[in-house]
């Protein structure tokens, strides 16, 4: 069924139940992804949120994008959570100290590594709905440390200006499990944990976790996973999170295909920032965003978008969704489009439900398990977005409609959804799933506001800027 199919009594309730999980899951100027698997604020999650808020509350909107900046790292690092809510999380603070880091944030404990920088996207998005005076006042307050975020990310992240910033650590990816990373992560694993894997011996450690209490472990990544995720983050704190000292160590590194294709997209949008503003980016970042731009078509071999293993120089060709974000970077040349979208709307991909995190052939798909499979709303909403930039806004609408009719189907707005039944699966009362439906059932009515089709090199033409 499409969305415009819903009659309109259960469209309003949807909408009053997305803002009664934005409400409920409000920390004061930053919001919690979910009540209780996640009770601190996570960077995109925090993006999606405000994109979502921008339409019930700018000034809170443009609230919980400023509040990321309170954990900051000195050295313009944006960590993936700051430890800011009062719940307990599983890796939390404890494992990350950043409070004995030299170069740490002073006021609040954080993690030690980022996550995808959706933050100038969700800027650009709130801005949208401030008149000129106050969206260049919002500007200026984010400006600063956005610009130093980025410059983070290639002075520490791509000393070698590869144009391709380097991940060391799945969480960073944000997609934490998906067939791509584990293949790396499992082989770091320490030799007890890889045995208890050959053992299948997850269960037995499943009693040692602390995230299966909300979600039961079949809808997590597995416990060897987990604990190999610990482990590497036990490493990245002995590297004291310093990317010359983890490049030293055994810890996989990965130029991941989604976080390059959003940093690239979000290197316009800071650009846009700037202009407004009466800035002018640094020329380095410039340089920086031009080789990212011109270093994500060497990701593509066979015609998908892949991962490169940062050590070996190989692309790790394990499909999953975060190659289709190529399209919302706007980096596939034109004469390629149609071969990359209609591999994503195969039914391997798109069975039913949006695009599934990982296809339905693979030998680690799992319908209800985290990013082994499941829909999960905010991937569908960013694919959206790259469809209607390539120029295939009638696929663009169907995922639209079609992802919010699957949030109806389900009592409650979870994590991920099944990609066969749209059955709920993972952390109910989910903040971004929240947000992002209000964004597509508000969205729409602004569908005046979409750009027309980008693709293909950067032509210096910037379509981020949409009303206004
Ligand atoms: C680790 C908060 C985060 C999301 C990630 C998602 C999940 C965390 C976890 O939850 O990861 O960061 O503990 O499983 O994979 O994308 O930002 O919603």
């Amino acid at each position: 069924m499409s969305s415009s199919a819903l009659p309109s009594e259960v469209l309003t309730e949807l909408r009053t139940s997305a803002i009664e999980v934005l409400r409920d899951n409000d920390l004061g100027g930053a919001t919690r992804p979910s009540p209780t698997l996640y009770p601190h604020q996570w960077l995109w999650d925090s993006c999606f949120i405000a994109i979502g808020l921008r339409h019930i509350d700018p000034e809170r909107a443009s609230r919980e994008i400023l509040s990321l900046l309170h954990g900051q790292w000195p050295n313009g690092m944006i960590p993936h959570v700051i430890f800011s809510g009062s719940g307990s999380y599983h890796a939390g603070p404890d494992r990350w100290r950043s409070d004995l880091v030299d170069g740490g944030p002073e006021h609040v404990q954080t993690t030690g590594v980022t996550q995808p920088p959706m933050i100038a996207e969700a800027v650009v998005r709130v801005g949208e709905v401030f008149d000129p005076a106050r969206r260049r006042e919002f500007y200026r307050a984010i400006y600063p440390g956005l610009l130093r975020y980025h410059c983070w990310l290639y002075r520490e992240r791509d000393p070698d200006d590869t144009g391709l910033v380097t991940l060391v650590h799945s969480w960073e990816s944000g997609m934490d499990n998906t067939p791509a990373w584990m293949e790396l992560t499992r082989r770091a694993a320490p030799i007890p944990l890889k045995l208890i894997r050959r053992l299948n011996g997850d269960g037995a450690l499943d009693a040692l976790r602390r995230d299966n209490k909300e979600v039961p472990s079949d809808q997590r990544l597995s416990a060897t996973d987990l604990f190999t995720l610990y482990h590497l983050v036990g490493e990245l704190r002995d590297a004291r999170y310093d990317f010359s000292r983890i490049r030293a160590s055994r810890v996989p590194l990965v130029q991941d295909v989604a976080f390059n294709a959003i940093l690239a997209r979000a290197n316009d949008h800071l650009r846009d920032i700037a202009a407004d503003i009466g800035e002018q980016l640094p020329n380095q970042l410039l340089r920086s965003a031009r080789r990212t731009r011109a270093a994500l078509p060497t990701l593509f071999a066979d015609g998908m978008y892949w991962s490169r293993d940062a050590r070996s120089g190989r692309l790790i060709s394990r499909p999953t969704v975060a190659g289709f974000l190529a399209l919302y970077a706007g980096v596939v040349p034109p004469d390629s489009v149609e071969d990359l979208v209609s591999r994503m709307t195969a039914r391997r991909f798109w069975p039913a439900h949006g695009i599934a995190s990982t296809p339905t052939d693979d030998p680690d798909f799992q319908p209800r398990c985290y990013w082994q499979g499941p829909v999960w709303v905010n991937m569908n909403w960013l694919l959206a977005d790259g469809l209607d930039r390539a120029g295939r806004g009638d696929l663009a609408e169907r995922l639209r409609a079609g992802t919010i009719s699957m949030i109806a189907g389900s009592e409650g707005l979870y994590e991920y959804y099944s990609p066969f039944d749209g059955t709920g699966v993972g952390s109910n009362h989910f903040s971004w799933t929240a947000a992002l439906l209000l964004d597509l059932l508000d969205g729409r009515k602004a569908a005046h506001h979409l750009p027309s089709a980008r693709t293909g090199a950067d032509d210096g033409e910037h379509l981020t800027r949409r009303g206004g």
